[in-house]
């Protein structure tokens, strides 16, 4: 068994529904990290840019149909075509801070309906995070914080059924932290959760895959 141990960047996924404060503290998050001399990236999924990207926004921007089945691939694609990038920033030593991941890929689209285990097929060999970080908020009080910007699955009814799909598909091993709590308490409890996990892959941890 090969025991050298390499240095890498983490991965650390931040989940929640929608108006959960997920990104304005994974841009926090990645800014506090450069200040403190760690080298860190802000990816988010979906990424639009790229043409499956195009094609996912123009469905969540309700601009096109498409079968329940046909975007839950396309969301996974898109997460599939940035695997090898992915994998040079970490082995560069870059931490990734990553706005969603795979959970909302199965969170998502079994809300809908579809089995959750077809659902995380696909996801199957991407990496799998080194911290997960669930900002936890009801359904409610994220719709009291306003600005749904219309987009497909911004809808208070909708946002019920993916929270009851995220305590389905979680484990053990997320944090779950209080995203009813001021800015500043929820960004100082996600700097300790990543510094710890920046350290454990400076000391070599493994990177492993899905579902694991
Ligand atoms: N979403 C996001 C999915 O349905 N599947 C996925 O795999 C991912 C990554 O897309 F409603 C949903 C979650 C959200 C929408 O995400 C767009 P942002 O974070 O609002 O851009
Ligand atoms: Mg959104």
């Amino acid at each position: 068994e090969d025991r050298r141990v390499e240095p890498r960047g983490a991965l650390v996924v931040l989940e929640g529904l929608d108006r959960s404060g997920k990104s304005s503290q994974s841009s926090r998050l990645v800014s506090y990290l450069e200040g403190s001399g760690i080298s860190a990236e802000l990816w988010r999924f979906p990424d639009r840019t790229t043409n499956v990207g195009q094609m996912i926004s123009s469905y969540l921007t309700n601009m096109s149909q498409l079968d329940d089945h046909t975007i839950h691939l396309l969301f996974s694609a898109n997460r599939w075509e940035k695997r090898s990038l992915m994998e040079t920033k970490l082995k560069a030593g870059t931490t990734l801070i990553v706005d969603r991941y795979s959970y909302s890929g199965v969170a998502f689209s079994s809300s809908k309906g579809l089995d959750i285990e077809w659902c995380k097929a696909p996801e199957v060999g991407l990496f799998a995070p080194d911290a997960v970080i669930f900002l936890d908020i009801s359904p409610e009080k994220a719709a009291e914080r306003g600005g749904y910007g219309g987009e497909r699955y911004e809808k208070l009814e909708f946002q019920r059924k993916v929270a009851e799909s995220y305590k389905a598909l979680h484990d053990a091993s997320w944090k779950i932290v209080d995203a009813c709590q001021s800015m500043e308490d929820v960004e100082k409890q996600l700097q300790d959760i990543v510094l710890d996990s920046v350290m454990e892959c400076q000391k070599g941890k493994p990177l492993s895959h899905l579902w694991s």
